[in-house]
Order: structure tokens, then C-alpha cells, then sequence
């Protein structure tokens, strides 16, 4: 399932989780498809093979233990905490597509629950030649301890669930939800991803494509458009859409907005930002002669119901639809479009944010 939490009669606020497509895949359980008999759109792209890394790290979710695997060993492999340093928990936070490291410290392996037969990995002390043959394999930890790490705080929230079929949000429960306006006028949502970038639809700014930058704002920490004041948002320095956006079929409705001044992250609280939980479709069924007829881009995902119920609309546009995994929550798509909301057969269509992470990355570091 996806939580739209978007704009319609208002709008607003703060932090995403950009997951690292590399180690940690989103998933998510693709509503169970009810049996309708269309047919199906023939223009699959071929999906590009990745090549395999010869060491690869990942985060457990549940604990935040780092993992590692070296190409020779097929396990995932616990890593003893002797000789670690904070250098160190940032190289493997940045390689993961983090900005940053926020915790690392040691955990006793008493305290974790794993199986006995279980191999640890230990850097060894001179980090001289290949990353990947600094890692050794252990049977056990002479500290008793292993790695645990926090690279970013972002998906998380503070607090403690116009879209058709929601319901009003409470503050900071969607704290990374923005609200972009043009003079004092709300035109699109967004998301928070750092203290000077926010992700919103291409469209939105191609719409307004002959506006001063000075006109636009970025209002943040609001559930409420009546608390927003004018003036108060924050510039743009920027409006980075996507280069391959496409006005005509809505590809890569993506643009990314630096702001003059860094936002500045405190416990907000300030009352309708609507959300609706709306089940992920998969885009074969979105695609088939009965919805969208082939019009959905590997760019694009859908999410809504088959009979109408809940959707976004106008004004939630940019706005993010997330998905929780434990109690972060991941940015899966940004409103886009689709025909009319809320009807039947007409979902809402997603820009397909993992498909971007590269090009966020890139930009946000270029910058
Ligand atoms: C819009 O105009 C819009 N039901 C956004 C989302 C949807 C339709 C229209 C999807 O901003």
C-alpha cells in the first residue's frame, strides 16, 4: 500500500528517505489484481542488467546492523566493531547514496539475536589497496561487538494516517510534505529531501514556465494553506526539471528545487492536509485497454482502486506518495496525472521516484 498524503485543500511539509535501489530494494505487495479481462500494453522496455559489485553493504532495518558481502562469500556477514572508525561508517553511508552518517557505535552480540553459526567480517586495520580485500571473514568478534549504523534520520516522524476520499492530516504526521506556491497561490506539492532541495513535478514549474524565480516560494511545516504567509516560504535558487520531461505524454515529471536559504528542521506543529491510503497497481494491469492503454512510461507507477474511492487531484500534484516500511517511510512516486480523480478504472499515475535516484544524486551533489 502507498500513503498519498498530498495537497488538495491544502498542503504541506518535510523529510524523505531516498533509498539506496542498490542494497535495499523497495518493495512493496502489488494489490491483488481483480480479474479483469484486458488486454495487455505490448511496449515493455528491456529492463538494463547491473553489474554485480564486488562488495556490497547493507543496513538491517529492524536493528541497523551493517552488512557486508564480498563477491567471494555469498553471505551477508555481521561486522566486528574492532578498528572502526566514524570515517569509516561515512564512506559506507555515502557508498549507500547518503548524504551523511548520523549514529554508529557497537552492540554487544549478546544483546542481538541471530543464529550461532553465524560469520563476521573485519576490516583490516591498515586500509591499504583494494577495498574489496580489506575485508577478512571470522568465525567471531574478539570485541563481542559488531557495526551498527544510522545514516540518515529522513522518513521518520516526529510525531506518532485536493485528495478525493482522505482525511485531514495531523500536524507533523507527514513531515517532508511542502507546498509550492507562485505569488500566494498554492500550485503543486512536494517533498522535503534535505535542508536546501525539494522534489516536485516537472509539470508544475512547466506550467509556469514564464515566472520570475523570485515569485515562487517553498512553504514547509504546515497542514493548513490559512497558515501560510505569503512572504514567509522559502526562495528558489533553482528549478532543475528533469531533462528528458516531456510536456506531451508527462515522461520523467520530475524536477528537483534548490532553495536560497536551507530549510531549518524543528519539532513544527501548525491543522487540512489530507492523506489516503491508496494500494500500488502494477503497471501491466495500469497499461492494459481498460485504464490506460500502453500510456504508462517505466518513468510512471499507479496507484488508486479500480472502483474510484480514493485519489489524488488538483493541487496534490508534485505531492509524494510514500510507503512505510517499519517506521521509516519511503518517497515510491511523486502525483503526476491520470484522467479525472477518482474514477473508475482511472488511477492515479506516479512519477516513479526510484527510476530517479541517480539523477537526484547527481544533481543534489553538482549543486
Ligand atoms: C492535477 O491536475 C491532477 N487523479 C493530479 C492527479 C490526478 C489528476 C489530476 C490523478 O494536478
Amino acid at each position: 500500500m502507498g500513503l498519498l498524503a498530498g495537497a488538495g485543500v491544502s498542503s504541506w511539509l518535510l523529510v524523505l528517505y531516498l533509498q539506496p535501489s542498490a542494497s535495499q530494494p523497495i518493495s512493496g505487495p502489488l494489490q491483488q489484481e481483480e480479474s479483469v479481462s484486458c488486454s495487455e500494453a505490448s511496449s515493455q522496455e528491456p529492463v538494463t542488467p547491473t553489474l554485480p559489485k564486488t562488495v556490497s553493504f547493507r543496513i538491517n532495518r529492524e536493528d541497523f546492523l551493517l552488512e557486508v558481502q564480498v563477491r567471494a562469500w555469498p553471505d551477508w556477514l555481521l561486522v566486528c566493531h574492532e578498528g572502526w572508525n566514524p570515517a569509516l561508517g561515512l564512506r559506507i553511508c555515502r557508498s549507500l547514496g547518503h548524504l551523511g552518517l548520523t549514529q554508529h557505535k557497537g552492540v554487544s552480540l549478546s544483546d542481538i539475536k541471530f543464529n550461532g553459526s553465524r560469520e563476521f567480517a573485519q576490516l583490516s586495520p591498515r586500509l591499504e589497496g583494494l577495498w574489496e580485500e580489506a575485508w577478512h571473514l571470522r568465525d567471531n568478534c574478539t570485541s563481542g561487538r559488531v557495526v551498527s549504523l544510522k545514516c540518515s534520520e529522513c522518513g521518520t516522524r516526529p510525531l506518532a494516517s485536493r485528495i478525493v476520499g482522505g482525511q485531514a492530516a495531523a500536524p507533523g504526521r507527514w513531515p517532508w510534505q511542502a507546498s509550492v506556491t507562485l505569488g500566494s497561490r498554492h500550485t503543486c506539492g512536494a517533498s522535503v529531501l534535505t535542508p536546501h532541495w525539494v522534489v516536485t513535478a516537472a509539470h508544475c514549474m512547466y506550467s509556469f514556465r514564464l515566472s520570475r524565480l523570485s515569485s515562487w516560494r517553498v512553504h514547509t511545516g504546515l497542514v493548513s494553506h490559512s497558515a501560510a504567509r505569503p512572504h514567509h516560504g522559502a526562495m528558489l535558487e533553482r528549478i532543475i526539471p528533469h531533462p528528458f520531461y516531456s510536456a506531451q505524454n508527462h515522461d520523467y515529471d520530475i524536477a528537483l528545487l534548490r532553495l536560497r536559504t536551507p530549510l531549518n528542521f524543528s519539532a513544527h506543529s501548525s491543522d487540512t492536509l489530507q492523506d489516503a491510503v491508496v494500494p500500488l497497481l502494477s503497471s501491466q494491469l495500469c497499461n492494459s485497454s481498460c485504464m490506460y492503454s500502453g500510456a504508462l512510461t517505466h518513468r510512471m507507477l499507479c496507484a488508486g482502486y479500480l472502483h474510484g474511492r480514493a485519489d489524488a487531484c488538483q493541487g496534490d500534484s508534485g505531492g509524494p506518495l510514500v510507503c512505510p516500511d517499519g517506521d521509516m517511510w519511503h518517497l515510491v512516486g511523486l502525483v503526476s496525472w491520470g484522467r479525472g480523480c477518482a474514477e473508475p478504472n482511472h488511477p492515479g499515475v506516479y512519477a516513479n521516484v526510484v527510476e530517479f535516484l541517480d539523477w537526484i544524486h547527481d544533481t543534489v551533489q553538482v549543486h
